[in-house]
């Protein structure tokens, strides 16, 4: 299989031969530097993107590509920050326009999803002024002596720099404190773009790009797992995402904690950057691409479907995706509320198993940590739909 992708990526008619080198490179496991990455965004072709992406995707997975069962809580769209590309947020002052859940109606949530094997809970939300670091570990708390098994995915680097700050805590205290309660993982929200010149134009006012890394350094060290996004395609340029990416290459490298890379793209639907266009599939497809051939020592790369819509995630499991997230069951509106396809995300194990298939891939189903659970290839579909607990 090697020596044909070996063939493919050396005979390839749009191979431009500056590009050859670099596809060398990646074949012989070596690192690309960021001006390979920048020359990749400027001159790659999509078709030889794919290739270089997807012989780096195979090298690691081969065709096993994973998903996980999953629910979203959104605590509150309430938020003390105004990121000009957010469609979801409401300032304190017009949080009758939003909503604020208590206590007892994110536990009602919990207690929906009680005989069903969901096994993760991602925590979301904007940063609520009175919603501090002891509400939130209360609410882990309860939901671990609920459930203990479910694994707790929460709080993005933004909010938790908030809530530590207020409750006067360093990161390292402030972690403990939201582990020790039940938190399992981070989410790889708030990331954006790193760089300043483009960070203090979309959003100036949260934390910046060495307090994000910082929170996530601190997680790891505590042996906690984590994620990081980008938000890509809005007025950033390729080399602000060539930057964004070195930092996290850079951390990876003393940490090892990240998960999963997942770029996020943006929708300009009811936000401050309405008059942005977005970008079009190839470019969504290029920065996949990219991202699986320069991040090198992340494992997993992820295409979020929700944002993405199916038949697009579908297409980049072929541009070095290997996670298409889970079944969300409609309970996400972050990207709903900013103009994504999917106004109620929500899929079933059998539809994202039949859609992992159709792209010629092997469906398996993970753990938030990548531990495999099942394996679906082979599997009958009507099986999937009959079996209660598989669904
Ligand atoms: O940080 C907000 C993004 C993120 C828009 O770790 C937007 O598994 C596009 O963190 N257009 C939060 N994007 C979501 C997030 C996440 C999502 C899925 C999986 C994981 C994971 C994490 O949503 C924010 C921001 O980058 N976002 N508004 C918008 N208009
Ligand atoms: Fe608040 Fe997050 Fe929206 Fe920024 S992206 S305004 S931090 S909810």
């Amino acid at each position: 299989m090697n020596e044909t992708l070996d063939k493919q990526i050396i005979t390839d008619s749009s191979l431009v031969k500056e590009l050859n080198p670099i596809a060398e490179k990646v074949k012989a496991g070596e690192r690309i530097t960021d001006e390979e990455g920048l020359l990749l965004f400027e001159k790659g072709s999509l078709s030889f993107l794919g290739s270089l992406a997807n012989y780096v995707r195979e090298k690691l997975h081969g065709d096993t590509t994973y998903f996980n069962r999953n629910f979203h809580i959104e605590p509150t769209n309430v938020c003390v920050f105004s990121c000009n590309f957010c469609s979801y947020s409401r300032l304190y002052a017009h949080r009758d326009e939003g909503w604020e859940l208590s206590m007892e109606q994110m536990m009602d949530m919990v207690k929906k999803y009680d005989g069903k094997p969901i096994t993760e809970v991602h925590i979301v939300g904007g940063v609520h002024p009175k919603m501090n670091l002891e509400f939130f570990a209360e609410l882990l708390r309860k939901i671990k002596s609920h459930r203990p098994g479910l694994h707790i995915k929460g709080f993005t680097a933004v909010e938790l720099d908030y809530m530590f700050r207020k409750a006067k805590l360093a990161n390292d205290e402030g972690l403990k404190l939201l582990h020790d309660a039940g938190l399992d993982s981070l989410p790889g929200g708030g990331a954006e773009i790193f760089h300043p010149e483009i960070r203090e134009k979309i959003c100036a006012d949260k934390v910046d790009a060495d307090g994000w890394l910082k929170i996530h350094e601190a997680a790891h060290r505590l042996g906690m797992h984590t994620n990081a996004t980008m938000l890509y395609g809005h007025i950033e340029k390729y080399w602000h995402r060539i930057d964004h990416m070195k930092r996290l290459r850079e951390l990876q490298d003393k940490t090892r904690g990240f998960n999963t890379f997942i770029p996020l793209k943006f929708r300009n639907k009811d936000n401050d950057m309405s008059h942005v266009p977005e970008v079009s599939l190839v470019e969504d497809m290029k920065m996949y691409a990219v991202a699986r051939i320069y991040l090198d020592n992340f494992p997993h790369m992820k295409a979020y479907w929700p944002m993405l819509g199916r038949q697009n995630a579908q297409l980049s499991l072929a541009f070095g995706v290997n996670d298409i997230d889970g079944t969300i069951d409609d309970s996400t509106k972050i990207y709903s509320m900013a103009g994504a396809e999917e106004q109620n995300p929500s899929m079933n194990t059998a539809q994202l198993v039949t859609l992992i298939q159709q792209a010629k891939r092997k469906p398996v189903e993970r753990d938030t940590l990548y531990n495999v659970i099942r394996d679906y290839s082979g599997m009958d579909i009507k099986e999937i739909e009959m079996n209660p607990l598989l669904n």
